[in-house]
This record gives C-alpha cells, structure tokens and sequence, in this order.
C-alpha cells in the first residue's frame, strides 16, 4: 500500500531525494499511483547511509592482512580424497530427491548486447539450443538417470521475468513438468547519481534500478517462498550456477558428495573453481583468512598478489571462481531467518544510466558512467559458513562462459570450447578427430546432454567412425 502524497514528499526532502516529484503534476493518475508505490518502497534511511559510504566515496577494499590461498580439493584426487566415495553420497542425495538446481538468470546482459533474457540465447553451434534449453535437458537427463525428478529454481529480474516465463511456457517447459520449475524475480535496486547522491528517473513517473546483483539470490530465496517450498518437499541441497555458462554440470554428483559430506565442509556452501590461465583472468580468486574461506574479485586483489608466484612458478593465488556453488537450504534459511532482514555486502559500479534531466525534463543518454549501481555478490556468504571447502573442477569440461558479443568469453570462443570437449569426450571412444593446421578441431561438433552428460554416456549411442574435415555433426 503507497504512502500518502504529504509523508513521501516530507520524507524525500529530508533525505534531498525530491527532485523525484518534479513531474508529478504532469502525470496521469495511474502513473502518480505507480511512483508513489515505488517511493513508498524505499528505505530512504537505509539508502542514505549506502549512499554516503558508496557513492560519495569510492570505497577502497580493505584486505585482510593474513590473505592465503584457499586450499582444494584437487580435480585428479590422486590419493588426496576417495572420489568415487563423495560421488555415490551426492548419486544417493540426489536419488532421493534432496539436491535441486538454481539458475540465476536476472542480470541484464548488456555487455553481450541481446535483446532478451540472457538464457534465451541461443548457445550452441549448430541447433542453436538457448541457454535454458541446455539446463533443461541436462536436468531432464539427470533426473532420468536417477530415477526421481529434479526441482529446478530460476531467479529473474523485475525487468525480465514476464519474458522468461513466456519462453518457457511457449517452449512447453522443455518437457520438464510445470510443477518442478520455480520461477521468480529478484530485489531491486535505485540507480544513484555518482555525482551527487541522488536517485535518477527513467521516465517522469519511474526510479531508474537495477537488479541488486546475484547476492540477491539468498534474500529471493527466502522471500519468494522458495526456500519453504523446498523443505517441504525434502531438499536439502540447492545446485547453483549462472545463466551464462553452457558447459556447467547443473548437478554434479561428486561435488555435491564433497559438499555434505566432506570432512572439511560445514555442508552450508561450497564452491568450484579452476586454475587461472593467466594473472588478469576475469574471475575471483579463493583466498583463506582467520581460517574463513572467501572469494576476492579480481578487480579487488591487489597486482602484487595477482600476479605472485610459488617457487615452482605458478600463480599463487590460482584458484578461480566460475560462480558455482552447493548451498544447503538450513543455510539460506539461517541467514535470512533475522526478522531485521538480511543483505549482504554491497559493491559499487560505475555505470552508464540514461536519465530525466529534472530541469529540461529531457531524456539525457550519457557516453560515459554516470550513476553507481550497487550490487551484492553471492560469493560474499560462504564467509559467513562455520567451514567452506573449494573443488578443482576441469576447466575444459565446465567452463566456456557466454558473456560479450565478441573475443573473450564471446558466443565464438564458447562454441569453440563447446566443440574442443565434444571432441575429447569423442577421442575417448576412439573417434578421430581432424585437426586444422593450428591443431584446432577442425570440425563443429554439437551433444545434447540427452544423447550424453559425461564422455562415459557415449559408450551406449552408436558413434560416427570418424569425423570429416569441416563436417557439422549433431550427436
Ligand atoms: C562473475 C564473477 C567472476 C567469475 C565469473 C565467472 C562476480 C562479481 N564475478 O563475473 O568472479 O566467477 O562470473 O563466469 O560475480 N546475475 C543475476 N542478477 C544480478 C546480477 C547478475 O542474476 O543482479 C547473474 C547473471 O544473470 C549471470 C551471473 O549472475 O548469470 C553473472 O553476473 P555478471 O555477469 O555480473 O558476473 P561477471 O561475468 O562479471
């Protein structure tokens, strides 16, 4: 329910926000409706103290002066760990129905320039199945091969959720049963002035915002109701990855095992990761403090310790974050249990937002960042767990993220990391493979993850011979 005309306007002057009501006379009914909604929703109290410590400073982030890396669980468990015992406790918890899957599918995707829900690009070389489609049949072939079906979660955003649930119901769910998808849209947050402090309008009658950024997801887990309808269907353990990487593993069942039963692990939130390629790879690095496990972003490890070396020669602080996790349902509900609510830390981008200008009353479109985005990550929870244990995944295997329209981490390099695991899981079964004059596949080579999950699922499907130079095959 708004707030009446006086108390918003009284509130909005005491904060200086009330260049926000400059149009109000001009608007129609329903739009004055709409914005004093949108006002009333505001904690302009809580805002005005996010301002002054983001805004109208820079925040310089403080590192713990005892950072390590964090320790991990190797990719080849060699006589580290007994793989096959943590992968038959994650193959039992998801027979049972405990482990679920979690997309976050609410950024805006700008860098990659689509015009739609960033899951409903199309992803792979040849069908061009989108993002959710991939998801979708791995989870369709998951649930197949355990015998009991997979629970799928999917976080939007206010600004995408009406289009995401529209692909989904016009591709009929993607043979998932309706009732096993879990769809909802995040937090916002305003958009704010970098210059002064103040909140922008996208139209006369509307705050600009933004989505407030994937650590959002725990509160939207919780306030959606999400997080209750899983206990009340048994799930213990959430599955999450981002929207933007096709080669994930939705459900992995060794690091799922790792997760709950792993000595070292509280079973609260565990996370992949893979060695970095090289010191300025975009990812965040997993670092130990006070015994706590975290996530530094990149953008955040100072140069001295990004580019730092261990006597052999490798980077020390190596190990990257490609944004999958298991979080354990008793910990998204302990967090956000406190009736004062919960959020995490906020962290500042600078960012180009179109705006009103109140005194022209003209749409103004910047050509350089104007306005501070904040946004808060997920990886900033696993410190708050008793104890986090970190994976080494294949980087091979699981990560070709689709993130820029071109070069680095582009549909192009994706599709071509795509193709380069199709064809290792291909050489295992003595498939020959041609290879171009820079030893690249020299072929387009496409898997459904209902045709195979992992190179073993292709022992049961009947396999070309071999592979003709430039052919397209679809498997
Ligand atoms: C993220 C990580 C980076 C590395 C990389 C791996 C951060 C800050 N950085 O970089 O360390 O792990 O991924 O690919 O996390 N999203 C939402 N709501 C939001 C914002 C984002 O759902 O409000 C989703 C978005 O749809 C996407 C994912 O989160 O699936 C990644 O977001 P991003 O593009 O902001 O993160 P990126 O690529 O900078």
């Amino acid at each position: 329910m708004a707030e009446s005309l006086t108390t918003i306007r009284s509130k909005l002057q005491e904060h200086k926000q009330d260049h926000l009501l400059k149009f109000y006379d001009e608007l129609s009914e329903l739009e004055r409706e709409n914005l004093l909604e949108q006002l009333s929703d505001i904690d302009f109290v809580a805002l005005q103290t996010l301002i002054d410590q983001y805004v109208m400073r820079n925040p310089v982030k403080d590192l713990p002066k005892d950072l390590q890396p964090a320790p991990y669980y190797p990719c080849d468990p060699g006589s580290k760990y007994d793989a096959d015992h943590y992968r038959t406790i994650g193959e039992d918890l998801i027979r049972q129905g405990k482990v679920a899957a979690f997309t976050v599918a609410g950024g805006q995707g700008t860098r990659l320039g689509w015009n739609g829900p960033k899951g409903t690009f199309p992803a792979t070389a040849i069908t061009g199945r989108p993002l959710f489609r991939i998801f979708a049949e791995q989870l369709l072939a998951t649930a197949k091969r355990y015998g009991n079906s997979i629970r799928w979660y999917i976080m939007t955003s206010p600004q995408n959720h009406a289009q995401t649930r529209a692909f989904f119901a016009d591709n009929r769910f993607f043979g998932i049963d309706r009732q096993d998808i879990f769809m909802f849209p995040q937090g916002t947050m305003p958009c704010i002035d970098a210059a002064t402090g103040k909140l922008l309008l996208s139209n006369k009658s509307t705050i600009a915002v933004n989505p407030d950024g994937h650590g959002g997801s725990i509160k939207a887990l919780a306030q959606s109701g999400a997080i209750e309808v899983m206990q009340s269907c048994g799930i213990e353990h959430i599955s999450y990855f981002q929207v933007d990487n096709p080669m994930v593993r939705a459900i992995d069942p060794l690091f799922v095992g790792l997760h709950a039963a792993a000595p070292d692990s509280s079973g609260e939130i565990s996370s992949k990761m893979v060695t970095k390629t090289s010191p300025q790879e975009k990812v965040g690095v997993f670092c130990q403090s006070g015994g706590k496990t975290m996530v530094i972003e990149y953008s955040d490890l100072p140069d001295d310790l990004t580019n730092q070396t261990t006597d052999d020669g490798k980077l020390r602080f190596i190990a990257g974050s490609i944004a999958i996790h298991m979080l354990s349902v008793k910990f998204v509900e302990k967090l956000t249990s406190n009736s004062d609510g919960f959020a995490l830390p906020f962290h500042r981008a600078d960012k180009i937002v179109p705006y009103i200008d109140t005194t022209t009353g003209k749409l103004t479109e910047p050509d350089k960042p104007n306005a501070v985005k904040l946004e808060a990550f997920v990886f900033d929870a696993i410190p708050l767990a008793e104890s986090s244990i970190v994976y080494e995944t294949n980087r091979n295997e699981e990560f070709a993220p689709i993130k820029n329209a071109k070069g680095i981490d582009s549909v192009v390099s994706s599709q071509q990391l795509q193709t380069q695991r199709a064809a290792n899981w291909l050489k295992t079964h003595g498939i020959e493979i041609p290879l171009d004059s820079k030893d690249q596949v020299d072929a387009v080579i496409e898997i459904s993850p209902l045709t195979a999950l992992e190179a073993a699922d292709l022992k049961k499907i009947d396999l070309p011979k071999s592979i003709k130079p430039g052919e397209s095959i679809v498997l």
